[in-house]
């Protein structure tokens, strides 16, 4: 009898978060190069068939000057998602941050006018679409395209204040022109936001009639243990599936704090102790999350979380510098936390 229930339960454990949903969608994360090693390579082996680099493939740290490409962590996760049979998730062509100091400007520091930045962006997303052909099988080409404020459209960065709208058509064109088979996405944070989804519905639908190679929508899953509700949720995957695209669930994580855009310094006193009650909470979210990911699997093909473990997580500097998050299903020591354990429950 012990031995039985024993051998159950190591199978349990044997199981790693994609395993239990093998019959769904892929189970990324993003990751840094330094993840690969030791006990957090063997625990995204475990849970993970998909990967994203964090920050590896951005413009800033893949181009820091104009002719000079830096491959290494790039190549680096490529090599380990080969190895271990992981897909590969590109991530991200086209954002207005981390973009190297170069890349706006002409050698007297003033912008660069709109031929030369479009030819730019061309250069730039040939070159490392091209070296990753037939290894990355999606790539989120254009990142955060769309403004936050209800009353506002395109989001007023350099590459729109230069280019006007037109960049964001062209860098679709030129990424599918150097990898016809990749999935292209659009991405982009707070889609759960009435007016925002509505603002992305638009932009996405405006390509497609333009017959702009777009395969796909990136709802980024920066949530919180406040919110998106069950509805906002639904309502996200159910419209831009309706636009007979792909979705995914791109940066999956659950906050412990209220959701904020905007960097800020640290209040006096603010609490960052995850409590019992703020555990619960969480433990709700991530069990509602992944009920109506079930339920929408013919809309969802991937579901990637943004980081491993609560040992390191972004958000731990990100909107407070220093401020401790504890967002993922995985906890300091890389342990299965409770939500964890709910989210593979059914
Ligand atoms: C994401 N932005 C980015 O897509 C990802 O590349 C980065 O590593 C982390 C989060 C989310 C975001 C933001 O950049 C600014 C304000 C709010 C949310």
């Amino acid at each position: 009898m012990i031995l039985v229930v024993t051998t159950v339960y190591s199978q349990e454990t044997e199981k790693g978060l994609k395993d239990y949903y093998s019959n769904y969608f892929s189970i990324g994360v993003a990751v840094s190069p330094r993840a690969l090693q030791g006990a957090e390579a063997d625990l995204i082996k475990k849970h993970f068939n998909s990967l994203t680099a964090e920050n590896a493939m951005k413009m800033g740290p893949i181009h820091p000057e104009e002719n000079k490409y830096n491959w290494d962590g790039a190549d680096k996760i490529a090599a380990f998602a080969k190895e271990n049979k992981m897909k590969l998730r590109g991530h991200t062509l086209c954002w207005h941050n981390q973009t190297p100091k170069w890349l706006f400007t002409d050698d007297q520091g003033k912008n660069v006018t709109k031929e030369v930045l479009l030819k730019r962006l061309k250069d730039h997303i040939t070159t490392v679409v091209s070296r990753y052909k037939g290894t990355i099988y999606a790539w989120d080409v254009v990142n955060e395209a769309i403004e936050d404020a209800p009353d506002k459209f395109y989001r007023e960065s350099l590459w729109y204040t230069i280019c006007g709208e037109e960049y964001i058509a062209k860098a679709f064109e030129y990424a599918h022109e150097a990898d016809p088979n990749a999935l292209l996405f659009y991405n982009d944070y707070n889609t759960e936001s009435s007016t925002k989804r509505e603002n992305i519905y638009k932009l996405v639908k405006k390509l497609l009639e333009a017959g702009v190679p777009i395969h796909g929508v990136g709802l980024q899953g920066h949530w919180s243990v406040y919110g998106p509700n069950e509805a906002e949720v639904k309502a996200s995957i159910d419209k831009f599936a309706s636009l007979g695209l792909k979705v995914q669930i791109t940066e999956l994580d659950i906050s412990i704090y209220q959701l904020e855009h905007s960097r800020r310094e640290r209040r006096a006193n603010e609490p960052d102790q995850f409590t019992p009650e703020l555990e619960q909470k969480q433990i709700e979210q991530y069990k509602m999350a992944f009920k109506v990911f079930r339920e929408k699997k013919n809309s969802l093909t991937g579901i990637t979380f943004w980081n491993v473990s609560d040992k390191n997580t972004w958000l731990d500097n990100f909107p407070v510098q220093g401020r401790k998050n504890y967002p993922l299903l995985f906890d300091i020591n890389f342990q299965p936390k409770k939500a964890y354990w709910e989210v593979v429950k059914f």
